[in-house]
């Protein structure tokens, strides 16, 4: 095998740097090179008259403008990415020849894209959706792509059915309406007149579709595929990412007033969180299956409507991705960046799962339109770090010049060049599957249970995540205008769980579900809550309410506390400026009460002090609590502040921290911020 050739981690970095043009202090000149004089004022007949045609310069600036946007993704419109690498922990080996997956320690370099699915490229961030979750490995053995989302199963079973579920969800052809929204007649109609969704669907009522960040959800290569080592054997294989920060969401109402506060949400916290040094570390794992165990389990594992409980098939940890560089330029990076699941290297190969199947011709074909013709592979985020010879050529912007009379294979002119590979000497060959069968158009029979996995789910969920689960369901089909399809909703998901719909009914209108059959399934799954993920301090972002003559005494421990913990500080007041403190200090004002709100932060510190409209300061101080009460999130008081707590509608309780000073190491503080939510607190 060809892996002897160490690139290093910077390979990709490297080679981007060749491309990286950087015009400050440079002359202005026209693509042609000729340096320009006049940038303000476009040739015309006098100062007063027409515009004229042999305005060169005017006519190339205009006209490039003219054809600055491409058409947006189909679907993923809405995203943003992150430079990085990956470490492989522990050989691969016994299950894969992949190069990258050989040696421990050793560094790939990665491009990772999050995305929502729905919206148009400039939608709201926090909407309710499924995020995907594409990386780029640039390995010595060419670029591999895993093309993931952050829910481990989809809507439907079969490519084909792909145009009919994206044009349910986005928005209504006849109105154009909602955007970035899946809480309308369409998408529920299609629901359920197709319920191989139900499953999908559960994911997508729960806190998994309205992450709090792209750095606090899991990924998941949702198709099966297959691991093949050095002596040809092979493992189905599934592929994870768990964010080393633990899962963790928005509540639903937060999740809307930031799409209107601040749309960018999610990628404001990627970009700083990579600017600040607090690089996002996810961990790759696998589940890996023997060939013979192919029929061991209750569903199929070719259907991508289904897991592989974590329980049954342990997730296996074999390296870590860290992202640690923003881009340079988003559209040249970003927005030009081509995934595709076909992408794979020696070592990796497809199964049969009819998704997988259809997936492996869609995306090129997409590309080939949004990227204006089949030489997108040359451009700079694309490119392998490799080389890269073959006898295809031309095209619209081709850049490589390829020298030479022959462009066809075989060929005694050339001396056969570029020639084939063996196996040994790195070539691909696809994995010799035998495959036997009819033609024909139909699904498995083992393909048919939709509800046994979405009620595993259900099960597996904890009491607060059942409750918002049943208030989605009543958000979203309380928004569908047809009772009729309302009903049906219900009905359907009644054979997921009866009590869970006989609530949704109640609220939305319709008649309670008659009959359900419920699968009798295995107990919970602990690996679905995200309750039992990692709760950390880290990058949480606490937002210090205060005022002048507030006691540094107090507030100076708190602040040290938080930051020693991983935690960010925003002090926000009425004005920006200094404020000075009894004792004399003075702290630098980051945000103001118009500038920010609640739904930004995670958590909240009252420090008080006297301001110069004390009426709104109060009034102010009680909007932020009383949000951040709402949203079940951390809140501590100091002691001087206890007063202007009085005014809030908050109660004391679970995660109310009153009388707030810290010492020794501020366990109590640290904890309960890590904590998050507190779902127990009663906010009604
Ligand atoms: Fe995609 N998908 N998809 N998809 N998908 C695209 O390719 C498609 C599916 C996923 O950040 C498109 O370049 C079909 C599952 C991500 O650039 C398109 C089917 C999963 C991204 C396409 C699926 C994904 C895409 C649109 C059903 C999770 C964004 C733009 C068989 C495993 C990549 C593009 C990025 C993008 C087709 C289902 C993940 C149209 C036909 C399942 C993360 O080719």
């Amino acid at each position: 095998m060809n892996n002897n050739r160490k690139i290093n981690s910077n390979s990709k970095n490297k080679q981007l740097e060749t491309f990286r043009i950087h015009d400050q202090k440079k002359p202005m000149t026209t693509n042609q090179g000729l340096k320009i004089t006049e940038d303000e004022h476009s040739l015309k007949a006098g100062t007063r008259g027409p515009t004229l045609m042999e305005d060169f310069h005017f006519r190339e600036k205009i006209t490039h403008f003219d054809h600055e946007r491409i058409p947006e993704r189909a679907v993923h419109a809405r995203g943003y990415a992150a430079h990085g690498e990956f470490e492989l922990y522990e050989s691969m080996k016994k299950y894969t020849k992949a190069g990258f997956l050989q040696e421990p320690g050793s560094k790939t370099p990665v491009f990772t894209r999050f995305s929502t699915v729905a919206g148009s490229k400039g939608s709201a961030e926090t909407v309710r959706d499924v995020r995907g979750f594409a990386v780029k490995f640039y390995t010595e053995e060419g670029n591999y792509d895993l093309v993931g989302n952050n829910m481990p199963v989809f809507f439907i079973q079969d490519a084909i059915k792909f145009p009919d579920l994206i044009h349910a969800v986005k928005p209504e052809p006849h109105n154009e309406m909602p955007q970035a929204a899946s809480a309308h007649d369409t998408f529920w109609d299609f629901v359920a007149n197709n319920q191989e969704s139900a499953h999908m669907v559960m994911w997508h009522m729960s806190d998994r579709a309205i992450p709090r960040s792209f750095r606090m959800m899991e990924g998941f290569g949702v198709n099966t595929f297959r691991f093949i080592n050095e002596q040809g054997k092979a493992h189905f294989v599934k592929f994870h990412w768990k964010p080393k920060l633990g899962v963790h969401s928005l509540v639903w109402d937060e999740a809307q007033k930031i799409s209107g506060k601040d749309p960018d949400f999610h990628r404001r916290d990627l970009w700083e969180s990579i600017e600040n040094g607090n690089f996002v570390e996810f961990e790759l794992g696998v589940q890996l299956l023997e060939e013979k165990d192919e029929f061991k389990f209750d569903f199929d594992i070719l259907d991508p409507t289904k897991i592989w409980p974590e329980e049954e098939v342990p997730v296996k940890i074999i390296g870590k991705m860290t992202l640690n560089r923003n881009v340079d330029n988003v559209f040249a990076e970003t927005e030009q960046v081509a995934f595709h699941p076909g992408s794979v290297v020696p070592g990796i190969d497809f199964t049969n799962d009819p998704l997988l199947q259809g997936r492996l011709f869609s995306y090129t074909d997409t590309q080939l339109i949004r990227l204006g013709g089949p030489n997108f592979h040359e451009l700079p985020i694309n490119r392998p770090v490799c080389p890269f010879h073959n006898n295809q050529r031309d095209g619209y912007g081709r850049q490589t010049i390829n020298v030479g009379q022959v462009s066809y294979h075989k060929n005694s002119l050339a001396d056969n060049k570029p020639n084939t590979s063996s196996e040994e000497d790195g070539g691909y060959a696809h994995y010799q599957e035998n495959v036997d069968g009819r033609k024909i158009q139909a699904r498995s029979d083992s393909f048919k249970d939709h509800f046994s996995q979405a009620r595993l789910f259900w099960k597996s969920m904890s009491l607060a995540e059942k409750q918002h689960i049943i208030e989605a369901f009543s958000f979203e089909v309380g928004k569908v205008k047809n009772m009729n399809v309302r009903q049906q909703v219900v009905d359907m998901f009644a054979n997921v769980d009866v009590d869970m719909m006989t609530k949704v009914a109640q609220a939305v209108g319709v008649n309670a579900p008659l009959n359900a059959e419920q699968s009798d399934v295995r107990k919970a799954s602990p690996a679905l809550s995200q309750e039992n993920k990692a709760k950390l301090p880290d990058t949480r972002k606490v937002a210090v309410l205060i005022a002048d003559q507030f006691d540094e005494t107090i507030l100076e421990p708190i602040i040290k506390t938080s930051l020693d913990a991983g935690m960010s500080i925003h002090i926000i007041s009425e004005k920006f400026g200094t404020l000075t403190g009894k004792g004399g200090s003075t702290v630098v004002v980051d945000e103001t009460f118009l500038t920010v709100h609640s739904v930004l932060y995670d958590a909240l510190y009252v420090a008080g002090g006297q301001a110069q409209q004390q009426n709104k300061f109060e009034k102010d101080v009680a909007d932020f609590v009383n949000e951040a009460y709402m949203h079940y999130k951390p809140i501590g008081i100091a002691p001087n502040a206890k007063a202007l707590f009085e005014k809030t509608q908050a109660k004391p309780g679970p995660g109310i921290l009153l009388d707030l000073t810290v010492s020794g190491d501020g366990k109590q503080w640290v904890n309960t911020v890590a904590e998050h939510r507190f779902w127990n607190r009663e906010i009604y």
